[in-house]
């Protein structure tokens, strides 16, 4: 009954007679009380008794209609896990009574929805507009990605470019002509390649056809895959859209095959990740996620340091028979952290990021002679090999890696930072040595005894201590440019004094000699791209012409002796007055060799150091900023 409708029977009852009132008052009220409860009659205790009931009603409702009762009444009279949710519309059966964590999860969606809705009202009518057309543009991304991916386990991933996929033209025309000239070198690889050996891993210019190498198994397509991002970046649109629609068609990793799992590693996977951060293009993410799931059967030893060798389609695996001791290799199972990192980033799968971080531990527990890191490693006992230490062969990337993985992080992989100035004060100590004639190169290390050698592999390194520069001690930053500058030097020497200006595969340090080659089997040139990737670095992080000049020294040789007609070749003896082609255009020479040119006569802005890391086969790797919510992936 509403309140208001007993009025007029107190009305009634207590009217002037009954309850008195100032005007006939206290008088009329003190003689009800002489009167006593017993002489109430019927109708007034008919009254009070419909007045007291009202009272109550009016208690009881005011629990119901207080603000959040059901917090009340869950508190205070029943236990919140009785509470059910209303039966669902349409007939559905009754879902099953929701757990007490999930009941505070609707409940904190239900406080977030409100807080939202606040602050929405908050905005002005434009900051409105702009989030729902934002909201759209995601839906609508999400949509397409679906649509293209089609691959049942990749999580939606809206594509945002990462900075500096494209630059502008080099102001300088000199400068703009000299990068013409590098993108029409790629054109002739490219167009060679496809004209003899189209789908096949690399092309033979001599005698124009295919070439396999036993590195990929019957994996097939190295070179179109290796060169997708330098196609990208050269804008060479309709070569990148064909090499594209082979890999969408073609290439397949459902193979019988035994493969080298650091060279499918870099190129394939690398070459995969790089295409797919440069152009969004779906089909470049699922493939390199399906490739990295054959490679993870490797893992499966007991230290979980990786075999180098893999079948992925029975996914047993084993290791190099020459490898001391049944051993691992440093370089190869070294260089997947950037890679792996990535795949669990793209895939959401930690899997990825949780083998290599194993491998940083298993290597961090171990004892270093000398603070130094040998080559070989056995994966069953977690036990080092024959003690050989290089920064070339065998050895080069692991620190290469280190550094990158600590920049890829947006520095917070403090681990990898550590572990490579470590190993580079040990390097210093121990491997780096100055030839009488003045010139700084690094040597090798077997247990405990230098060979006076350098490997064209090694000539990476100036680059990489140019790069760590920013990150060393403070005292030391700018020694590790002059280090840098000094190798390049040496490595720029070892080409400037052959007779063809193309360095040799390995030069040394005694008999008498200075960055020469002394023995047959060391002075073959295989296009390899080390030497001009240090001059790319020095440049970038000096500005210093001389590494143009020499970079481009490097392109009138390349012209004037490996340039054939299919294509271009390494060379047997770079000492000698005639060449003698090796008849193979590796594919590196399209994805490092040329792209390391490229950006050495580009801007600044084309792939920038503070947002991409190269791995080891030249294939840019965006940085994972933190401020982009990638602090979980650096920490995996
Ligand atoms: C490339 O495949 C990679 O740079 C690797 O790290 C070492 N060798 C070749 C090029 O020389």
């Amino acid at each position: 009954m509403p309140a208001a409708s007993l009025l007029p029977l107190f009305g009634s009852a207590a009217g002037p007679g009954a309850l008195g009132g100032p005007a006939g008052g206290g008088a009329g009220g003190a003689g009800r009380k002489a009167a006593g409860p017993g002489a109430f009659r019927l109708t007034e205790k008919f009254v009070l008794l419909l007045v007291f009931s009202a009272f109550i009603t009016l208690c009881f409702g005011a629990i119901f209609f207080l603000p959040d009762s059901s917090k009340l009444l869950s508190g205070v009279f029943f236990h919140s896990a009785a509470l059910q949710p209303p039966p669902p519309p349409g007939g559905q059966p009754r879902a099953a009574p929701q757990p007490a964590g999930s009941l505070e999860r609707i409940r904190a969606d239900h406080e977030r929805a409100l807080r939202e809705a606040k602050e929405t009202l908050q905005k002005l009518p434009e900051e409105i507009r702009r989030d729902i057309r934002q909201d759209k543009e995601k839906l609508l991304q999400d949509a397409r990605g679906r649509k293209e991916a089609g691959a049942p386990g990749l999580p939606q991933r809206p594509f945002r470019q990462p900075v500096g996929a494209a630059g502008r033209e080099p102001a300088d025309p000199a400068v703009r002509q000299r990068r013409d000239k590098i993108k029409e070198m790629m054109k002739h690889a490219w167009d060679n390649y496809k004209r003899y050996a189209w789908g096949l891993n690399e092309l033979k210019p001599i005698s124009k056809q295919g070439h396999s190498s036993n590195l990929f198994g019957n994996i097939q397509g190295a070179t179109i895959v290796d060169a997708l991002d330098t196609l990208y970046i050269m804008e060479m649109k309709e070569e990148f859209k064909e090499a594209k629609e082979w890999v969408e068609k073609n290439l397949d990793f459902n193979v019988n095959a035994e493969i080298s799992v650091f060279e499918v590693n870099i190129r394939f996977v690398g070459g995969l990740l790089s295409a797919y951060y440069l152009s969004g293009e779906e089909v470049f993410r699922k493939k390199a996620v399906e490739l990295g799931e054959k490679l993870l059967p490797a893992f499966n030893t007991p230290t979980g340091i990786p075999w180098a060798l893999l079948n992925i389609k029975s996914g047993i695996g084993r290791n190099w028979p020459w490898a001391s001791g049944g051993s691992s290799i440093l370089a190869e199972f070294g260089t997947l952290h950037l890679e792996f990192v990535h795949l669990s980033h793209l895939s959401g799968n930690p899997v990825f990021a949780e083998k290599v971080m194993n491998i940083r531990k298993v290597l961090s527990r171990l004892d270093k002679p000398e603070g130094l890191y040998p080559n070989y490693l056995n994966p069953s006992s977690g036990q080092w090999g024959q003690h050989h230490v290089s920064i070339g062969g065998l050895g080069d990337s692991f620190y290469e890696y280190l550094l990158k993985a600590w920049l890829m992080s947006d520095k917070t992989d403090e681990d990898g930072k550590k572990m490579y100035y470590d190993a580079v004060q040990a390097i210093e100590t121990h491997l780096i040595r100055k030839s009488s004639g003045g010139l700084t190169y690094i040597a090798e290390w077997k247990g405990g005894l230098l060979e006076h050698k350098m490997g064209h592999l090694t000539c990476f390194a100036g680059g990489m201590f140019a790069l760590g520069a920013d990150g060393a001690p403070s005292d030391k930053t700018g020694h590790h440019i002059e280090l840098g500058a000094e190798i390049a030097k040496t490595c720029h020497e070892s080409y400037d004094r052959t007779r063809m200006k193309l360095g040799p595969e390995a030069f040394r340090f005694d008999g008498g000699v200075e960055a020469i080659a002394t023995r047959q089997n060391e002075k073959y040139y295989i296009l390899r791209p080390e030497v001009i990737e240090t001059y790319m670095y020095m440049w970038r992080l000096t500005h210093d012409p001389k590494y143009r000049e020499w970079g481009w020294e490097a392109v009138e040789a390349l012209e004037k002796h490996c340039r054939v007609d299919g294509g271009y070749s390494g060379i047997r003896d770079v000492y000698n007055n005639h060449e003698s082609h090796d008849d193979v255009q590796q594919s590196f020479f399209l994805s490092e060799t040329l792209k390391y040119l490229y950006l050495l006569f580009s801007e600044d802005d084309l792939l920038p150091f503070e947002h991409w890391v190269f791995n080891t086969e030249a294939h840019p790797l965006p940085v994972l900023h933190k401020d982009d919510g990638n602090k979980e992936e650096n920490q995996k």
